[in-house]
């Protein structure tokens, strides 16, 4: 059975943590793809929800002391509990805040899967990138070499989100080349897919890097046919049909369009 197949039997609980931009899209997403979304961050509760949940999403997009609190409850409940938590470090090393509340999450929780733009990635790790606000800046690195870097580094997945996406654990790694350029046109669909690669993993029973890269390549998947159905209507139209996609994407078209490639190191 396919990890989509999976989680759309197992319809499990997903808690975020995330911003103000993204959290409508995001728990609407969710639902689309057959997840079940929880938004919550009260500190008197999220560590019950956390360790109730099928995966955490912690998104530090809109941060601020109290969040970060939040989601430090909430990650060391789902570690004590062996729920898979996924960050998404929206503009880290955009602002030093941001770089600093990303290493006290790393340092203070075991992540089982970060995602970001390869700025991102590279500043929660040490690394350089140039980065503009929330969206990468230019850049002429090595990604899947960072990404290995990251993944050896923090002993989790890392997904590397761009024109193709790269996933690794540090030993093996998958190139996605499935999505559309439109995808950058709408807010928060970095942030929906990391509320979905929470998704699959919840319904992985351990297998996080293979249902990591089927959550990324899926995630395109569905982006292309919302793009071929709502082509020349704009974003609006297409960001309606992503989440018609969601929920009507199968197996079976998923894999006849699904596009990984294992990288050989
Ligand atoms: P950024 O803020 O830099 O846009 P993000 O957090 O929004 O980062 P993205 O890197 O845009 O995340 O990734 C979100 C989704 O968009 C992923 O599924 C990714 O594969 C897809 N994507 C991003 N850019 C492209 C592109 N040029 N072509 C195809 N798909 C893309
Ligand atoms: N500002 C703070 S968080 C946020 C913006 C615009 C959303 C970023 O979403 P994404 O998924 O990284 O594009
Ligand atoms: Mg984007
Ligand atoms: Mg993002």
């Amino acid at each position: 059975m396919s990890f989509l197949s999976k989680v759309r039997a197992s319809n499990p609980l997903v808690h975020n943590i995330t911003n103000i931009v993204v959290a409508n899209f995001s728990a609407n997403g969710l639902l689309a793809l057959g997840a079940s979304p929880f938004m919550a961050d009260a500190h008197e509760e999220v560590a019950d929800i956390a360790a109730m949940s099928g995966a955490v999403v912690l998104n530090i997009g809109t941060l601020n002391d109290y969040a970060i609190e939040s989601m430090l409850l909430a990650g060391k409940a789902a570690n004590r509990h062996n729920v898979p938590v996924v960050l998404d470090p929206v503009g880290a090393g955009a602002t030093a805040y941001r770089t600093d509340v990303t290493h006290k999450l790393v340092n203070h929780m075991q992540i089982t899967a970060l995602r970001g733009n390869v700025a991102e990635v590279a500043h929660v790790v040490g690394e350089s990138w140039s980065i503009k606000g929330v969206d990468a800046g230019a850049g002429d690195g090595d990604v899947a070499a960072l990404a290995v870097q990251a993944a050896l580094k923090l002993k989790c997945v890392v997904i590397v989100t761009g024109k193709e996406d790269v996933i690794t654990d540090g030993s093996t790694t998958y190139v996605v080349s499935n999505g559309h350029p439109v995808l950058t046109k709408v807010t928060g669909t970095g942030c929906l897919l990391s509320a979905v690669v929470g998704a699959f993993l919840a319904a992985s029973e351990g297998a996080w890097l293979e249902a990591a890269a089927e959550a990324l390549s899926f995630y395109g998947v569905a982006a292309e046919i919302a793009e071929e159905r709502s082509r020349m209507q704009g974003p609006g139209s297409f960001q309606v049909e992503f989440l018609n996609q969601l929920a009507l994407v199968t197996p079976e078209v998923y894999a006849a369009r699904s596009r990984i490639q294992r990288l050989e190191h």
